[in-house]
């Protein structure tokens, strides 16, 4: 199976993380940001992730990926979800943008590996979000506004091995979202929340992207 991804992509980071959970080699290819014919030519439009599986189909949804992963062998994300944590995602993403996308094209990610990927990005993102200079200059604003959500869910974790106290869907649809947020230098997570991340990322065996 060979998954394309980015780097700096939390729904690639879901699919990473389920194969890390199950043990399971993926095989990965990092597309080059502005590298859209890859991603046409396997599956008709530009996005990530896409799995190739062994049979050689594609896949395009990142939770249909995770389902499958999880479903070769014995299931591994097998605990209850809970409505609260989903919501508590949504809101995350929503405030955690305007602090990471301006932050990844300063990490030396190897979706940007070229000049012209790199500028590829900065121009797609300035047109969705604003300059990215200006969104960088507003940090301390964007982290009073994320605090808040984090807080709400440091009172949801129940274990640092399991959101919800058994590894379930819930654990991939937060822990990416955190180590998105965690390349905001300066940005404190409540401490439930970074005993989570850091024994999450440690099971799973992944090092945090710079923070800056
Ligand atoms: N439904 C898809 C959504 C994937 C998605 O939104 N991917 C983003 C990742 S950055 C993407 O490809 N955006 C288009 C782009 O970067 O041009 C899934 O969950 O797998």
């Amino acid at each position: 199976m060979r998954l394309y991804l980015f780097e700096h992509c939390s729904i690639c980071f879901r699919v990473r993380m389920a194969a890390a959970l199950k043990r399971l080699h993926l095989q990965e290819t990092v597309v080059l940001e502005d590298d859209s014919d890859t991603m046409t030519r396997l599956v008709g439009k530009r996005v990530v992730p896409i799995l190739v599986k062994d049979d050689g189909q594609p896949m395009l949804e990142s939770m249909d990926m995770v389902g499958y992963i999880d479903g070769l062998g014995d299931p591994v994300l097998t605990g209850p979800q809970r409505s609260e944590i989903a919501a508590c995602a949504d809101t995350i993403v929503v405030k955690t943008v305007p602090l990471t996308w301006p932050r990844y094209a300063l990490l030396g990610l190897p979706e940007f590996g070229t000049v012209a990927a790199l500028d590829h990005y900065v121009v797609r993102k300035r047109k969705q979000l604003g300059d990215l200079v200006e969104l960088r200059a507003k940090t301390r604003e964007q982290i009073d506004a994320l605090i808040p959500e984090l807080e709400k869910l440091d009172r949801l974790i129940e274990s640092p091995l399991a959101v919800n106290g058994k590894l379930s869907l819930d654990d991939i649809r937060i822990l990416p979202l955190l180590r998105s947020a965690a390349v905001v230098k300066g940005l404190r997570f409540p401490q439930k929340v970074r005993e989570y991340f850091e024994a999450m990322m440690e099971r799973i065996g992944y090092q945090p992207l710079p923070a800056v």
